[in-house]
């Protein structure tokens, strides 16, 4: 045997041996050999780990606390750091219990004259409950929001890494979105509305950063950060954007991701791709962490004071930021 194949064998056994979930995929080519053929981008997931502890590390990043205007600060440089022209939107919604939010919407655009564009978005803030906690004197706590919120923004600040070392065709804008979960919790008495989430990115909808903005379609990144993350093909995502979901799922096949890209209907999220989809009909997916063996439909730590950052695991960060940087070069 040579030195390759010994040396590709023990990097099999080692990245299975870490991976200790259900198998919902099959292998196929190795990522690196497929990214070198087309000169894609090596995604780092030291560097987007970094990034989602630093995220955390500012607090809670919910609407109207300090930690909200210095995370966006840091955010917003971060974009420009990195060479993208950015726009900070700023806004005010009311929530469903009549609180004022001040909402921090981020942009971040790469190739700004380009017309094909692509739309990738994450919302960085943090819910301001942990209402899902079985420890209910936690009920009132704010999450870390490692997994939740933090994850997708930390993938997409390594993207935003990658195009200003590189020089992608498309044009890329990075959407940072405020206050997505800031919905009512399921013990709020009266009608609950879908309206209630994702308060920032129905603004931008109403006001996007530029006049008559398109994108030829849009991906969203939610809960893409915990150990053996699932992603299944999301409801609203292939009642929108079926043509999209097939694209995605298929390269992430063609690379190797098939453990975690689940080429199968799952549940449907009411969250911000949703607005994108209904009011500016770019065609917008969701690609969100479910599990199809919990009460919840997600991750163990969703809306409790578990969601943190020792739950992050590289491998699915890596996972995520590989298959956008196929799709983008
Ligand atoms: C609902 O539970 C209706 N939407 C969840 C969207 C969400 C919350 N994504 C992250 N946190
Ligand atoms: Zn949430």
């Amino acid at each position: 045997m040579n030195n390759r194949i010994s040396a590709l064998l023990i990097a099999g056994l080692i990245s299975f041996g870490f991976c200790m979930c259900s198998a919902g995929g099959q292998q196929s080519t190795p990522v690196s050999e497929s990214q070198n053929k087309r000169q894609v981008p090596q995604f780092d997931a030291d560097s987007a780990y970094s990034y989602v502890a630093r995220q955390v590390d500012f607090g809670p990043r919910v609407p109207g606390t300090p930690a909200q205007k210095e995370a966006a600060q840091w955010l917003e440089n971060e974009l420009r750091r990195h060479g993208a022209t950015v726009y900070v939107q700023n806004a005010e919604a009311t929530a469903y219990d009549g609180t004022r939010l001040p909402i921090i919407n981020i942009i971040g655009s790469f190739n700004p004259e380009a017309r094909n564009r692509v739309l990738l978005m994450a919302h960085w803030d943090c819910r301001h409950l942990s209402d899902n906690d079985p420890d209910k004197s936690k009920y009132n706590t704010p999450v870390d929001g490692a997994n939740d919120g933090a994850s997708g923004v930390g993938v997409l600040l390594e993207v935003a890494r990658q195009a200003g070392l590189s020089n992608p065709k498309m044009g890329i804008d990075i959407f940072l979105t405020d206050a997505e979960d800031y919905g009512a919790p399921d013990d709020f008495k009266g009608t609950h509305k879908e309206s209630w989430w994702a308060l920032g990115t129905q603004a931008w909808c109403r006001k996007p950063h530029v006049d008559g903005y398109r994108a030829n379609y849009g991906i969203l990144l939610d809960m893409v950060g915990a150990k053996c993350a699932t992603f299944y093909r999301e409801y609203y995502s292939d009642m929108y954007a079926r043509d999209i979901v097939n694209r995605v799922w298929g390269v992430a096949s063609n690379i190797g991701l098939g453990r975690f890209f689940i080429n199968q209907a799952g549940a449907g999220v009411t969250d911000d791709h949703v607005f994108v989809n209904k009011m500016t009909g770019i065609p917008t997916i969701d690609i969100i962490d479910t599990r199809q063996d919990s009460d919840n439909t997600f991750y163990p730590h969703w809306h409790t004071s578990g969601d943190t950052i020792d739950k992050i695991d590289r491998e699915t960060l890596k996972a995520v930021g590989t298959l956008l940087l196929n799709l983008i070069y």
